[in-house]
C-alpha cells in the first residue's frame, strides 16, 4: 500500500531559455501538480502512486519513465493508444517571470474515468491527493474525481483537496460549482488566499470559509501566502509558518512543493508546527531551481537550506 496515492494529467513541459515568440532550443520536462507532489514525497522517501491516462506515443514514454525514475508508483496507470499528451509550453520571460501556455485540448490525460480509477483505489493509500485541475479537464474526468473522494472516504482514506485554480480551464463560478461539494469529502484543504472561496460561499472571507469546511469534516485548512508564507487552520486555533529566505527563479510548481513537504511531514507523524515547517522548505527548494520538480530535495538535503530562516 503506498503512503500516497495522487490522480491527474501529467505533461511534457517544453521550456524555453528566453520568448517563445524569439524561437530557439526547448528542453523536454515532465509537468502536472499532482505527479509533482508524488515526486516531491517520493524524494522524501515516502512511497507515492501517481493514476492517469497517458499516451502511447514517445511523450507517454517520457512521462512514464520520469515517474519510474522518481521512484513513484505508476501500475494504475492506464494506457490511451488514440490520444496524446498534453503540453505546456513554458518561456522564461524575465529573471524570475515565466509564462505558460497549454496545448492539453483532447489530451489522454483529460480522458480521465472512473474505470482508471478502481483498482488503484481498491489498493488503498494513506492518504489520496486530488487538485481542483483535473475536474476541469473533462466531464469523465469531473465524475472520476468525485467518484474518487466519496470511494476514499468510504475506505477510510483521508482526502487531501489542493485546489490550484487554473483560469485557463474554467471561470471561477464554474470551479465553485464542483469544488465546493469536493471539499466536504476532504480532511485537509489546501488553498492560496484567492482561491478560499472556491470552497466556500462567493466573496466569503478566509474565517467564515474554514468555519464551514470545519462545519462539514474538514479538519486542516492551510491559506497558500505565497512569499508571506502560509496560515493553517485547525479546530485548535491558527498557526502561521513564514517562507525561507531564498531567491526566486521559478516559482512554477511551488504550491506542489509545499503540498509535498506538508504531506511528507505528515506520514512521518510530526506535529503541525513540523508539517508547515517542511512544507515551506520545500516551496523555497522549488521556487529557488528552474522546472517543475526538479529542484525538489532529497531526505539528505533538507537541512540544506537550515540558516535561511523565515522571512
Ligand atoms: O503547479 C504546476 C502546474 O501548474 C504545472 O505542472 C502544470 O498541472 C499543471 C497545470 O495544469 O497547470
Amino acid at each position: 500500500t503506498p503512503d500516497l496515492l495522487t490522480v491527474g494529467e501529467a505533461l511534457v513541459s517544453l521550456r524555453s531559455a528566453g520568448p517563445l515568440a524569439a524561437g530557439g532550443a526547448l528542453t523536454t520536462h515532465l509537468a502536472g501538480a499532482e505527479s509533482n507532489v508524488a515526486v516531491g514525497v517520493a524524494r522524501l522517501g515516502h512511497r507515492a502512486a501517481w493514476v492517469g491516462r497517458v499516451s502511447t506515443d514517445e511523450f507517454g514514454e517520457f512521462t512514464l519513465r520520469q515517474l519510474r525514475a522518481e521512484g513513484v508508483g505508476v501500475d494504475g496507470v492506464t494506457r490511451d493508444p488514440d490520444r496524446p499528451t498534453g503540453l505546456m509550453f513554458l518561456e522564461q520571460r524575465t529573471a524570475d517571470v515565466t509564462r505558460v501556455q497549454y496545448h492539453r485540448a483532447g489530451s489522454a490525460g483529460s480522458a480521465l474515468r472512473v474505470d482508471d480509477l478502481r483498482a488503484p483505489l481498491a489498493a488503498g493509500a494513506r492518504m489520496l491527493h486530488l487538485t481542483g485541475i483535473t475536474p476541469a479537464l473533462s466531464d469523465t474526468a469531473r465524475e472520476a474525481i468525485r467518484w474518487a473522494a466519496e470511494a476514499a472516504v468510504a475506505a477510510g482514506i483521508p482526502v487531501c483537496l489542493d485546489v490550484n485554480h487554473r483560469v485557463r480551464l474554467w471561470s471561477r463560478d464554474s470551479a465553485r460549482e464542483v469544488l465546493a461539494p469536493l471539499a466536504g469529502h476532504a480532511s485537509t484543504v489546501i488553498a492560496s488566499a484567492d482561491e478560499l472561496d472556491l470552497v466556500g460561499d462567493p466573496g466569503a472571507d478566509e474565517s467564515a470559509v474554514v468555519a464551514e469546511l470545519f462545519r462539514r469534516g474538514v479538519d486542516t485548512v492551510l491559506v497558500k501566502l505565497g512569499s508571506e508564507g502560509a496560515r493553517a487552520h485547525t479546530p485548535a486555533g491558527v498557526e502561521h509558518v513564514g517562507a525561507l529566505a531564498v531567491t526566486a527563479v521559478d516559482t512554477v510548481g511551488a504550491g506542489d512543493a509545499f503540498t509535498a513537504g506538508y504531506l511528507s511531514g505528515w506520514f512521518d507523524g510530526l506535529d503541525l508546527t513540523g508539517r508547515l515547517r517542511r512544507a515551506a522548505t520545500l516551496g523555497a527548494f522549488a521556487v529557488s531551481s528552474r522546472g517543475d520538480c526538479e529542484g525538489l530535495p532529497r531526505r539528505a538535503e533538507l537541512s540544506l537550506l537550515d540558516g535561511h530562516e523565515a522571512g
